[in-house]
């Protein structure tokens, strides 16, 4: 029982490299086509859109990699928040097959950050995925909006909450203290 148990072992433990080994010489290689571009800005100069606006985020995906990539999820955030998904069903691997994302965010104002990101998840296998710090699935640009926010100055908008709140309570304190005995 146990040289048969040992058997099955060392059966599967030889196996395993095999399975696990991935064909580099076949994988997809996602990678952007230029950087992020933004039309619908109704303000010109140094700003990129006044807050309401309706702004288009547009990107262009390639796979220069030797196999077709399937399935590809093209995220924005903006800020670090995730905002949206758009998936591309198949990308050849021919950088003649240039796919155009387009994201559309209503503009705030402030100065913001757009990341986008392809594959996020992982799910595709790429050769520069397993590198660290190698990574030409995030794009990120700050976006400008003219215009002011609800709260202009929120450091000042605090000292002047405290301040109210000290008044309030030396106030009652007072009123307190002063109370006839019953
Ligand atoms: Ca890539
Ligand atoms: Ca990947």
């Amino acid at each position: 029982m146990t040289i048969i148990f040992a058997t099955i072992m060392i059966m599967i433990l030889s196996l395993d490299p095999v399975d696990a080994q991935v064909d580099d010489e076949k994988l997809p290689d996602i990678r952007f086509e230029g950087g992020i571009e933004i039309v619908g800005s109704t303000s010109g100069g140094s700003f990129d859109g006044t807050p309401g606006d309706v702004l288009t985020i547009i990107v262009k995906v390639v796979n220069d990699g030797s196999a077709p990539a399937e399935n590809v999820d093209v995220r924005l955030l903006v800020d670090g928040v995730k905002k949206k998904v758009s998936t591309l069903r198949t990308i050849k691997n021919d950088t003649d097959d240039v796919k155009t994302v387009i994201f559309s965010w209503v503009a705030e104002a402030g100065t913001h950050n757009l990341t986008i990101e392809i594959d996020p998840e992982n799910s595709v296998i790429e050769p520069n995925d397993q590198f660290a710090g190698v990574n030409d699935n995030v794009l990120s640009r700050n976006v400008t909006i003219e215009g002011t926010s609800i709260i202009p100055f929120p450091g000042i908008t605090w000292i002047f909450v405290s301040l109210i709140s000290v008044l309030a309570f030396s106030i009652w304190k007072r009123n307190k203290m002063n109370l006839p005995p019953r």
